[in-house]
C-alpha cells in the first residue's frame, strides 16, 4: 500500500516541522504533500529546506499562489495523488489537533476492507479537548444536522482526518465537488457513502490548536446549513453508475 498524507499549511510556521517529523516517526513509509498557499508567515519554506535535507523523496510539496481555502487544497491534492501511484490518500491538519498517532489505526483499517476511514470525535472513544460549549455545540449540532437530513449512519460529518482507498477518489467526481467550506467534509463522505462504500469511524481525541493564529469564522456554518440541503436535493445526481 502505498500511503500519501496530504497536509494544507497557511501560516503554519510553528507547527510543520514538529508535524512532518510526527507523522514520518508514526508511519516511516508515508509519503507527504504539503499544500501551502503563499503563506505570509513563509511556513513553504520550511518545507522547502526539509525536502532537501531531511526527508529528500518522501516529502513534497504544491505551493499555490495564494489562500484559496481548505477544499480546494485538498482537491488539488487529490488530484496529485491520483497522477501518481498512491493507494490510499489520507489528509490532516498542521496544528495538531489530528494527532499522527491514530494513523496506524486508519490505515489498517483500510487494509481489512473498508474504503474511508474518518477519525472520529463522535463515537465511543472520541472526543475533543480545550473547546468552549458554544464551539462544542456547533460542530455536534452540525454533524448532527447532517446525519438526520441526509440519512448517514455516521456521527462524524465535518472532521478533516480522513483517509481514502484511491478508487474512492476515482469514483466520487473530485472536480465535481459544490462545496469548498465546511460543508466540503460532508459532501466527501456523503458521496463516498451513496456509491457504496465502506466507511469507518475511528475514535479520536482532537485537540484544539496551540501555537499559531485560529481562522475560525461564523460565516462559514451558514454556507454549510444550506449545502447540506442542496446535497439532499442532488442526491440522485451524487450516485455514480
Ligand atoms: N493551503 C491552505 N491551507 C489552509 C487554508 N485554510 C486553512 N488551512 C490549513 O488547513 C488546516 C485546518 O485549518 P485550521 O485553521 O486549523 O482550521 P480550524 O481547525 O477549523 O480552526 P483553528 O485551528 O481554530 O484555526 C490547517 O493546517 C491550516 O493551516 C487555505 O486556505 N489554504
Ligand atoms: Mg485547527
Amino acid at each position: 500500500m502505498k500511503k500519501l498524507i496530504i497536509i494544507a499549511t497557511y501560516n503554519e510556521k510553528d507547527n510543520i516541522a514538529k508535524m512532518l517529523a510526527d507523522v514520518f516517526s508514526v508511519v516511516p513509509d508515508v509519503n507527504i504533500l504539503v499544500i501551502d498557499d503563499n503563506s505570509p508567515d513563509k511556513t513553504y519554506e520550511i518545507v522547502e529546506g526539509l525536502m532537501t535535507n531531511n526527508y529528500s523523496g518522501q516529502l513534497h510539496l504544491m505551493k499555490r499562489a495564494g489562500k484559496l481555502g481548505l477544499g480546494t487544497a485538498y482537491v488539488a491534492g487529490f488530484n496529485w495523488a491520483l497522477e501518481r501511484d498512491y493507494d490510499v490518500i489520507g489528509h490532516m491538519d498542521a496544528d495538531f489537533s489530528h494527532n499522527p498517532k491514530y494513523l496506524p489505526a486508519m490505515f489498517g483499517a483500510l487494509q481489512n476492507g473498508y474504503d474511508l476511514v474518518l477519525g472520529s470525535r463522535y463515537v465511543k472513544g472520541g472526543g475533543v479537548v480545550n473547546w468552549d460549549l458554544k464551539r462544542k455545540i456547533i460542530s455536534r449540532g452540525g454533524s448532527l444536522y447532517a446525519k438526520i437530513v441526509l440519512g448517514l449512519p455516521l456521527n462524524d460529518l465535518t472532521g478533516g482526518f480522513k483517509c481514502f482507498k484511491r478508487k474512492v477518489l476515482e469514483t466520487i467526481g473530485i472536480n465535481e465537488l459544490k462545496s469548498t467550506g465546511y460543508s466540503f467534509q460532508i459532501e466527501t463522505t456523503y458521496k463516498t457513502y451513496l456509491n457504496g462504500f465502506k466507511v469507518k469511524e475511528i475514535p479520536i481525541i482532537f485537540e484544539d490548536r496551540v501555537l499559531g493564529q485560529s481562522k475560525m469564522s461564523g460565516s462559514i456554518f451558514k454556507e454549510a446549513f444550506l449545502m447540506v440541503l442542496k446535497m439532499r436535493l442532488n442526491k440522485n445526481k451524487f450516485i455514480v453508475n
